[in-house]
């Protein structure tokens, strides 16, 4: 699916809600308050926390349209400075090596559920989040936050492959990356991505096992598979992969869904699959670090109900092409885009997929092993 023309009438009504928001009109708590004002000002009794004038957004790249920043700071007068990642394991190590000055980060599903454990993560003042109401029911009550105590989600999607349609054939299977065929067009311009859970989650797919499995044999098993795709691989890569098939040097990537759709752009000719043997299904979400200054923590939440908001929310859906968790957003959207299934997969393929799971001490197991593959020769 490319972007199509019906989004431009969502840009349109992101402006008129911008300037009804400017003349005191509008329709999200965020755009009730006067326009020179920070929009939870009213709501505050005078005297308590202003929101802080500049905060740092630590998001995955290439995940958010950066004129929401302006659009944010126009509302708001907070000035939003963005970060990047590339793992949920790298942003974790990040803030457990004492990183700070982030006010709001995204991590997944997972990972949410291991900061929490940690006491890494601040509760939501939801009288700040009222947006949160435009969740929904299903994103209200993630198992790994039920209720949005700490987080809201952002956006969610599959991994698969993308794929230069006409240079190869449709992968239907992982084979493609476990079994590499020095005769086979994309042997030598794959890659996989850089990341431990993802790429361990594929090879235990394709022999069969539980994604989330802790079984150490099994395990050698899918490093053993890791390690044999390595003969047809480029390189391991989070953030360029989809431009390194848009460009023509690679055939074939392993990776999230919107990624591909928004190269289609560059070249009509990048497709995505999700193998028969199934994969992982997950939810990106917004959540703010334990620790901040009320001030911080208050600007962090307001640029959160600025994300949940309906036209906002469409908004980052049109620029990314991944799903979104909000419902107001989703009645924006136009019937190509929500019957789209790259970006909203049918229940048959759906229920071959996988959430990602915390797994206590086993996480370092699965590094151990990752270290292994990328170490092989
Ligand atoms: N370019 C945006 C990529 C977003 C990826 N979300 C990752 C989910 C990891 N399980």
């Amino acid at each position: 699916m490319k972007k199509n023309k019906l989004f431009l009438a969502l840009g349109l009504l992101v402006v008129l809600s911008m300037i009804l928001s400017a003349c005191g009109g509008g329709t999200t708590p965020a755009e009730e308050a006067p326009a020179e004002e920070a929009p939870v000002a009213e709501e505050m009794p005078a005297g308590e926390v202003e929101p802080a004038k500049e905060i740092v957004f630590y998001n995955w790249s290439e995940y958010i349209d950066s004129e929401i920043y302006a659009l944010f700071e126009a509302e708001t007068g907070i000035k939003v400075i963005e970060d990047n990642f590339s793992s949920n394991e790298e942003m974790l190590a990040k803030l457990q090596g004492g990183a700070s000055g982030y006010a709001v980060i995204v991590p997944s599903d997972y990972t949410v559920s291991i900061m929490i454990a940690e006491g890494m993560l601040a509760e939501l003042n939801h009288d700040n989040v009222l947006n949160l109401a435009n969740l929904s029911d299903q994103f209200k009550n993630v198992p790994y936050d039920t209720g949005n105590v700490y987080c809201a989600a952002y956006q969610w999607g599959t991994t698969g492959i993308g794929y230069i349609d006409g240079e190869m054939e449709e992968p239907t299977s992982w084979a493609v990356l476990f079994e590499p065929a020095e005769d086979g067009a994309a042997f030598g311009r794959t890659t996989m991505l850089d990341d431990v859970r993802e790429s361990f989650a594929a090879a235990l797919a394709y022999l069969g096992y539980d994604i989330n499995t802790t079984d150490e044999a099994q395990l050698e098993e899918a490093k053993t598979l890791l390690i044999q795709a390595k003969a047809g691989l480029s390189g391991y890569d989070s953030d360029t992969y989809e431009d390194l098939l848009a460009s023509g040097e690679n055939l074939m990537a392993h990776g999230w869904n919107g990624d591909f759709l928004v190269a289609q752009e560059e070249n009509e000719n990048i497709a995505y699959a999700i193998p028969e043997e199934g994969g992982v299904v997950w939810v990106d979400n917004m959540c703010i670090p334990a620790g901040l200054s009320p001030e911080e923590q208050l600007a962090g939440e307001m640029f959160i109900d600025f994300i949940l908001s309906p036209e906002i929310g469409a908004m980052l859906s049109e620029w990314n092409y991944y799903a979104s968790p909000n419902a107001a957003s989703e009645e924006l959207f136009d019937e190509e885009f929500l019957s789209d299934p790259t970006v909203y997969p049918p229940a048959e393929v759906l229920e071959k997929l996988q959430y990602i799971e915390p797994l206590g001490e086993a996480e370092s197991l699965y590094q151990r092993m990752w270290d292994e593959v990328k170490s092989a020769q």
